[in-house]
């Protein structure tokens, strides 16, 4: 029986990924979680349903691209199998109209090592979207004698799980990065929340960003059940609307990050960064002024790459000025035609999750 789950960081050769599918994705309607993430300016602010059917073909199809060039690159890809997200869910403690979508995959799941752990996540509306996974997860198990196939506790998203009229649509950008700056999130601390995405992974520590996806209590739940690891709470104060670290703080390879020059890391959080020597740099501007229609996520998934080993990147196709500073910083870039799925949860890092990388739990930080 063979080894199919492994991975510590974002950068070691990747072997085995999954890459997520358009397919019967909805925009949600609106929620306590939801309505404070769409931008006050979005034209998605008020419409829910099925997205156009074109969109989604166009989406798959920008996906198939990602699969072809990590293929080509000797990577082994898996997919998820889509739900009809258009259905109605409840719970004993909620009822939401429809569910999302199963992209971006990177939200949902979290490898450390041999475990893949599905997340808990804040949106009413992904809270069954695991079992896209599930076909995969129990493949793994199957197959990999050491794969640990786990789900965090599942958050209850009753309305003591949000701040009660948090959400204002005559807010100020200025008062949202006020509300950043005092770490004040939509999500209360009754029960751990949190997004795959917002955990960076690197060796023996995880980075993990706070803010509207990911709660303080989410943090404590990591340190508790990963004791052999050291979890670090990251803020960054210039994000109106702070989710995922994959747009903001992004390693190449160890000891080097590119950073969103709008969303540094709040005071003293970059210490343990510049006591090992670690070059943070600013990542390149994005090429585009405006995300593509439909999107929740801002220009910076510019900085959304996919790196396949400490010398070779996958950027956005488009992303000229990003795939030229990955040249400089001596990566090798391989550009993939994307964003065209962007409007379904992000770029090259979001659309996918690491099943494996070679390499161990490595300390980067001693
Ligand atoms: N899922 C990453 C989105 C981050 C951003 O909108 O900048």
């Amino acid at each position: 029986m063979a080894k199919i789950v492994n991975s510590w960081n974002d950068w070691d050769p990747l072997k085995r990924v999954i890459v997520g599918r358009c397919d019967n994705s909805m925009i949600p309607p609106e929620e306590p979680a939801t309505s404070e993430k769409v931008p006050v300016d979005s034209e998605m602010r008020g419409m829910w349903g099925l997205r156009p059917l074109a969109t989604v073909e166009r989406g798959n199809e920008c996906l198939e691209n990602l699969v072809k060039a990590v293929e080509d690159r000797g990577v082994v890809v898996d997919r998820p199998t889509p739900l009809q997200w258009n259905q109605a869910i409840g719970t004993p403690d909620f009822r939401n109209d429809s569910m999302m979508t199963c992209m971006p995959p990177r939200d949902i799941l979290l490898t450390i090592g041999n475990e893949i752990m599905a997340s808990a996540n804040s949106f009413r509306c992904r809270y069954f979207e695991y079992l896209a996974y599930w076909p995969l997860m129990k493949q793994y198990f199957d197959e990999d004698p050491e794969f640990k196939w786990t789900q965090a506790p599942r958050p209850r998203l009753t309305d003591a799980s949000y701040k009660h009229n948090y959400y204002d649509e005559k807010i100020t950008l200025e008062e949202r990065l006020v509300r950043t700056a005092n770490k004040d999130f939509v999500t209360t601390e009754v029960e751990p929340m949190w997004d795959a995405a917002d955990v960076m992974r690197m060796g023996k520590d995880l980075f993990i960003q706070h803010g509207l996806t990911t709660n303080r209590t989410a943090m404590e739940w990591f340190q508790r059940y990963y004791p052999e690891l050291r979890v670090h709470a990251m803020n960054f104060p210039g994000d109106p609307y702070p989710i995922h670290i994959d747009a903001t703080f992004v390693p190449l390879r160890p000891g080097l990050i590119i950073n969103n020059p709008h969303r540094h890391p709040a005071e003293g959080q970059l210490a343990i960064f510049e006591a090992n020597d670690w070059e943070v740099v600013d990542a390149a501007q994005p090429a585009h002024d405006e995300p593509p229609a439909l999107c929740y996520s801002s220009v910076w998934l510019s900085m959304n790459c996919l790196v396949l080993d400490p010398k070779t990147v996958i950027v956005e196709a488009s992303e000229v000025h990003q795939q030229e500073q990955m040249d400089k910083l001596g990566m090798n870039v391989v550009p993939v035609d994307l964003r065209d799925a962007y409007p379904f949860g992000g770029g090259l890092h979001c659309s996918t999750a690491d099943v494996y990388r070679e390499g161990g739990c490595e300390d980067y930080f001693p």
